[in-house]
């Protein structure tokens, strides 16, 4: 699965809130190969290796739960992403039906 995504940080590892200057939205690619949820600069291009970038951004997504982020009202088709490591995103999928693709897409990995 694939798609736009727009990311917000909510906590880091271990569940520790993200810090101010490093909680503001941001519009990536989301790719989901596997286990690994991949939050690209640009479009996905089959042939194309990741940057480094891409890389530092991917999440492993195995043992996370997704759900909708429905304490969080200021945007839309906005679900949650609680990793195994205790890391929170926020995720906004440009509509209902991707956000719900991309919880069950995530749930079952
Ligand atoms: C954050 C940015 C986010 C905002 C967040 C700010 O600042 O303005 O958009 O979240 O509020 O901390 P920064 O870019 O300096 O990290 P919302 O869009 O959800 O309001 P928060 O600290 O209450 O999460």
């Amino acid at each position: 699965k694939h798609g736009v995504l727009t990311r917000k940080s909510h906590a880091d590892m271990d569940g520790k809130r993200t810090p101010r200057g490093r909680r503001s939205w941001k519009r990536f690619y989301g790719v989901l190969r596997g286990t690994v949820l991949y939050l690209q600069k640009d479009e996905y291009k089959p042939d194309e290796d990741l940057s480094e970038v891409d890389l530092k951004n991917a999440v492993r997504v195995h043992h996370a739960l997704a759900t909708r982020a429905s304490d969080y009202s200021k945007r839309p088709n906005v679900l949650k992403l609680k990793t195994s490591d205790w890391r929170v995103y926020l995720l906004q999928a440009p509509n209902e039906e991707e956000m719900m693709s991309w919880i069950l897409r995530i749930n079952l990995v």
